[in-house]
């Protein structure tokens, strides 16, 4: 059977290969694979779990601040406290920026380019250049809004340092706080920077994404997947994190019926990941990452995490489900439509929140890490739910376990043979060229992977 490789598919984070089988001008089925070990969980083990916050970070340059947010909750669960409300506020601004700067980025630098024709120099070139569906008037829009939005991005980055101190790699996330105070001139400069992103947002990302639905309207009715949609939940709005912007929950099938997340229902299997069987099957508290790149039959570095045995998708689209602000579909459209309303929703309540912010009140609370202990910091990132599993012994870490969002959207089939969320989406679509295969890239970037996260 003639098969479609594309590796490393481009326009994502990390190395991508996707290899999908077609027959008569359709994918017959597909694999996903990421193409490099990290061992990032592994290299924790012994060190001081203050570290985590600060390692774990340097898994990604895109969200590095989701990793720092899930390593300080986790810290925090094992002593058994919550940081303070302007802690609480302040990860969320820091946090909020990151989500901004990356669905700006992912619209714009990498999704775009797969849709319009840009100047004949690189990095528009070499391309594709197929089914372009834009006039030529829209097109130099969406090319102009390309440039804007390189700065835009930069200035998203920009806000989240004056409380992160430097970004991307943040050393504001301490368990107990941060190390940013809240001081009434960052909370103006803060906000100088957030209202022209609003601005951006709503008025040129937002009806962007909308013009790029409607010209690509076929788009709404391929790469739906399983429709099986998973949140953890972000942005707590009380200092227990019981109430959330974006609410965790799931949602089986496109059902808008949500249920709850039992997180001993998570395995991660490894079948056809390259790592041995005793890492196989296992739920995060207990996970064990060892690597074997000989194994038989395997093709990812990536394991294969299920709920209660099934192949969930994460991400904006999820997100915005599961809180039911979009039902409108499930396909690729709709995760550019979901990605940009979220981006819009984000925006605004970091404003509400740089208004509920108190100079005058403390943004840290010492705490003192147990001898032994566990702790789960459950969170999400622009591309989906995050979690890190942390288990305390004699003061150090014993063991530590990531499960990204990537590692959901494009992993490899299960156990059972059951193909992951992206693999399962490539299924059955046409593709007019094999040699140039755009639906494929199209649908990858839908899910908009980062296979540094996924491999960590
Ligand atoms: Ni490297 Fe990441 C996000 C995380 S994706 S970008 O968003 O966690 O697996």
């Amino acid at each position: 059977m003639p098969t479609i490789t594309i590796d490393p598919a481009t326009r994502l984070e990390g190395h991508l290969k996707i290899k999908a089988n077609y027959e008569n001008g359709r994918v017959t089925t597909a694999e996903s694979s990421g193409m490099m070990f990290r061992g990032f969980e592994n290299l924790l083990a012994g060190k001081d779990p203050r570290d985590a916050a600060v390692i774990t970070q340097r898994i990604c340059g895109v969200c590095p601040t989701p990793h720092a947010m899930a390593a300080v909750l986790a810290a925090e669960q094992a002593i058994g406290k919550n940081a303070p409300d302007n802690a609480r506020l302040v990860r969320n601004l820091i946090l909020g920026a990151d989500f901004l700067h990356s669905h700006i980025l992912h619209f714009y630098h990498l999704t775009l380019p797969s849709y319009i024709q840009g100047p004949a120099m690189p990095p528009w070139t070499p391309s594709w250049n197929v089914d372009l569906r834009f006039t030529a008037a829209e097109n130099q829009q969406l090319v102009d809004h390309y440039v804007q939005a390189l700065a835009v991005r930069r200035q998203a980055h920009e806000m989240g340092a004056l409380f992160g101190g430097k970004l991307p790699h943040t050393a504001a996330y301490e368990f107990g706080g941060v190390t940013g105070m809240p001081k009434a001139d960052l909370i103006t400069r803060f906000r100088n920077y957030l209202n022209p992103i609003i601005a951006f947002i709503d008025n040129v990302l937002l009806p962007d994404a909308n013009l790029l639905a409607v010209k690509y309207s076929d788009y709404s009715n391929i790469g739906k997947g399983y429709g099986n949609l998973l949140a953890f939940g972000v942005f707590d709005l009380n200092a227990a994190g019981t109430s959330k912007l974006l609410a965790r929950g799931r949602a089986a099938n496109g059902a808008t019926t949500i249920q709850p997340v039992d997180l001993n229902a998570i395995t991660e299997q490894a079948k056809y990941s390259w790592y041995n069987d005793s890492s196989n099957g296992l739920n995060p508290s207990k996970g064990i990452t060892q690597p074997n790149a000989d194994k038989a039959n395997a093709y990812s570095w990536l394991k294969a995490p299920r709920f209660g045995g099934v192949p969930y998708e994460t991400g904006a689209l999820a997100r915005m489900w599961v809180t039911g602000d979009y039902r409108r579909g499930i396909s690729v459209m709709d995760r550019h439509l979901a990605r940009a309303k979220e981006a819009s929703k984000i925006a605004h309540a970091m404003s509400d929140w740089l208004g509920q912010l108190n100079p005058a009140a403390p943004a840290f609370t010492p705490m003192t890490i147990p001898a032994t202990g566990t702790g789960i910091g459950l969170t999400e990132a622009p591309r989906g739910a995050l979690g890190h599993w942390l288990r305390i012994n004699e003061r150090v870490v014993a063991s530590y376990q990531i499960l990204t969002p990537t590692c959901w959207n494009c992993s490899p089939r299960d156990n059972a043979g059951v193909p992951g969320p992206l693999e399962k989406a490539l299924e059955g679509i046409s593709v007019m060229d094999a040699a140039k295969p755009i639906e494929v890239q199209r649908i990858v970037q839908s899910y908009d992977p980062c296979l540094s996260c996924a491999v960590h």
